[in-house]
């Protein structure tokens, strides 16, 4: 086939994000139904009956003590760090995470201090806080990266040696495993994220996960201003609560989640398969892991022929708007540049140069034939690298 770069026509008619939303038909008849009952019961926010059924689910789920649900992963993660009084001092985080993790840390006065990950798990690796870089670190939050859980037994051990505070970014494990243990398994507090592009979605969404009750209860306050009770602040909330509708979303969704999975593992097969015998590219390797398989990611080697941002220029095309998640790493985005030299980060800053993430779900397109049109349009631009390369000329058109 022809590249849509060069001239040929797009793979897709549609426009397929990485982010394309999962929801089933029968997943939307659960939500109207859900939504007749709220409507009747006129409960709309504020710990309201669907709510608290959707944190006795996932409770249930991950096996924990208890789900507090919150309005989306940033807001789970700013009441964690203020009811564990982490809001000052250093704290360390994956460069290679979204941006938010180490923003929340700077929204409540602590300084995020970026370190480097494991070159297969993308994840914090544990191997690197022998440097003064650490010395100072009071806390640590390790990432899940597309839903490869870090090594938390390792970063665990090191915390309690090194008396860090310790909560883990798992935005995108729902239903990770790690040695068969789910998030919130390890003893240590971590957040999910249920937004849109999930795997698991309550619109705008998230939820903490914790076995430690009196924690828990902290996290219920925090998110309804610090109300204990009628008439009665005692700590400084927010709102950070989770409406009805979001809560019917997550629970009309609920008994999707292993058909979900299931077509999302072979996605993740067919793209392994048609794509083993393109040159100069490799896979992120899930086969280790337990993971919901939302995310796909391939990084582009030199012998590609062309690099990575023109590879992403040339899907684009095509209608495959892939990413870079999370090129640059925290470290180089402008804001934290501006403010501290960014450390150099081998692995991340080598890594983040050559990944691009690709659709797992497609619009109009049943997900296997998306997967292997994706690879096919792949395939079309590696054997086209040096025509791309000389329509692209030195630069590239792709903004972001
Ligand atoms: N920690 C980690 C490791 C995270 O990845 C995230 C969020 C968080 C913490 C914070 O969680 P939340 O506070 O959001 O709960 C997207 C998501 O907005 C963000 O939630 C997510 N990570 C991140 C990995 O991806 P962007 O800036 O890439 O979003 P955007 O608008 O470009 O959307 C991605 C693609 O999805 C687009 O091409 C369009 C498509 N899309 C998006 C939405 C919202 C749809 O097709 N339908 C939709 O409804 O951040």
């Amino acid at each position: 086939m022809e590249p849509a770069i060069l001239g040929g026509k797009p793979q897709f008619t549609a426009s397929q994000p990485v982010g394309y939303p999962l929801v089933e038909k029968e997943t939307q008849q659960r939500f109207h139904r859900l939504m007749d009952g709220v409507f009747a019961r006129n409960f709309y926010t504020n710990d309201a009956p669907l709510l608290r059924r959707l944190e006795d689910e996932l409770a249930a789920r991950f096996n924990v003590a208890a789900a507090v649900a919150v309005a989306n992963a940033t807001a789970g993660q700013m009441l964690l760090m203020k009811a564990m009084s982490i809001e000052s001092g250093q704290v360390i985080v994956s460069a290679n995470t979204f941006i938010a993790t180490a923003h929340v840390c700077e929204w409540l006065g602590a300084e995020p201090r970026f370190a480097d990950i494991d070159p297969t798990s993308l994840c914090l690796d544990p191997e690197q806080f022998d440097q003064p870089a650490f010395d100072k670190a009071t806390a640590i939050i390790p990432t899940h990266v597309f839903g490869v859980m870090a090594d938390l037994p390792a970063l665990a051990r090191l915390a309690t040696a090194r008396d860090w505070k310790i909560l883990a970014d798992a935005a995108h494990a729902f239903d990770s495993q790690r040695d068969g243990i789910k998030p919130g398994g390890f003893g240590i507090p971590e957040f999910l994220s249920f937004h849109a592009t999930k795997f698991f979605s309550t619109f705008e969404g998230g939820a903490i996960l914790t076995n430690d009750a009196a924690l828990a209860q902290a996290l219920r306050e925090l998110r309804n201003f610090g109300f204990a009770g009628f008439d009665n602040v005692d700590a400084l909330g927010i709102n950070a609560k989770m409406n009805e509708s979001c809560a019917a979303f997550g629970l009309a969704s609920l008994p999707a989640l292993e058909e979900r999975r299931a077509k999302l593992a072979a996605v993740y097969d067919k793209y392994v398969e048609t794509l083993a015998a393109v040159p100069g590219l490799h896979v992120h390797d899930l086969k280790q892991n337990w993971t919901n398989h939302r995310y796909f990611a391939v990084f582009i080697e030199p012998d590609f022929g062309l690099d990575r941002d023109s590879v992403n220029t040339a899907l684009w095309r095509e209608n495959i708007l892939a990413r870079r998640y999370f090129f640059p790493g925290c470290h180089r985005m402008p804001y934290y540049a501006a403010k501290r030299k960014p450390p150099l980060l081998p692995h991340c800053d080598e890594l983040l140069g050559k990944i691009l993430c690709l659709p797992t779900s497609f619009d109009s397109v049943d997900w296997l034939k998306g997967a292997a049109r994706t690879a096919q349009a792949l395939a079309a631009i590696q054997e086209n690298a040096k025509a791309i390369a000389r329509e692209l000329g030195s630069g590239y058109d792709y903004e972001t």
